[in-house]
């Protein structure tokens, strides 16, 4: 089985900017890696994710958006997840269920137990090998996030949400420090990236360069 690596955080903490050195980073290290995302990786979940960021008429309920969640992943692990790690390749996804730990249950304050069935049912044994969440205070993601465009449904959350999110995120890193590591984002992209080479060598993700 190939290696389960995921990225999450806030919105605005650098996801996006740090998916494609990890990549690289990963495939200096002889993994051949399979970039995607989450909601979406599919033809359905990118549905889905259409729906889910901007069905903004008539709002959606909290049950609503945390099944779809699930759909999306559950296609995505049929789909894309399960056979490339069946194929020894490296799978990188940009947000996975720590996402709906932390939105669905932290922001939305949805039943954490139904949450965790949710995980069970869809994924069975599969967890991540290393989740890396990137770690900065909510006006710092906030405003980077802000510079680059027009907020969706869900960053159209207030800060408390925002605050609640982060929280939860901590506090995965916190319950389950062999798979889940917090790196501080609040910094510049430079020293973003060494702490995130320092993790992947750490949890045995990728080998030291031999010099
Ligand atoms: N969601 C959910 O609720 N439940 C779930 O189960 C899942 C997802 C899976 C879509 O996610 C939404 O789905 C998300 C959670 C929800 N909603 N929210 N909010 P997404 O990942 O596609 O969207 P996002 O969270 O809005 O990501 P983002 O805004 O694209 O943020 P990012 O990728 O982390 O940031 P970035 O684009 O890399 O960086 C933002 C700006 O900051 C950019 O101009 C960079 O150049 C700059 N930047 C980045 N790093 C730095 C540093 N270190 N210093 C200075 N400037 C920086």
């Amino acid at each position: 089985m190939g290696k389960f690596i995921t990225l999450e955080g806030i919105e605005g903490v650098g996801k996006t900017s740090n998916l494609h050195f990890i990549k690289e980073l990963l495939e200096v290290s002889g993994h051949d890696c399979v970039v995607t995302r989450e909601p979406g990786g599919t033809n359905l979940g990118e549905s889905l994710r259409e729906i889910l960021l901007s069905h903004t008429e008539d709002g959606m309920s909290e049950d609503a958006e945390l099944l779809m969640m699930f759909a999306a992943r559950a296609e995505h692990l049929a789909k894309v997840i399960l056979p490339a790690l069946e194929n020894n390749q490296t799978v990188l996804c940009d947000r996975f269920t720590e996402a709906t730990y932390a939105y669905q249950g932290g922001g939305r304050q949805l039943d954490v137990d139904s949450i965790s069935d949710l995980e069970d049912w869809v994924q069975g044994d599969l967890r991540p090998d290393l989740t890396i969440i990137l770690d900065a205070p909510v006006e710092i993601g906030r405003a980077r996030a802000g510079k680059r465009s027009e907020p969706d449904r869900i960053e159209k959350e207030q800060d408390d949400f925002f605050q609640r999110v982060r929280d939860t995120y901590i506090s995965l890193a916190e319950q389950h420090p062999h798979r889940i590591c917090l790196i501080d984002a609040s910094v510049d992209l430079e020293s973003v990236q060494k702490q995130i080479l320092s993790k992947l060598l750490e949890y045995n993700i990728i080998d030291a360069p031999v010099c």
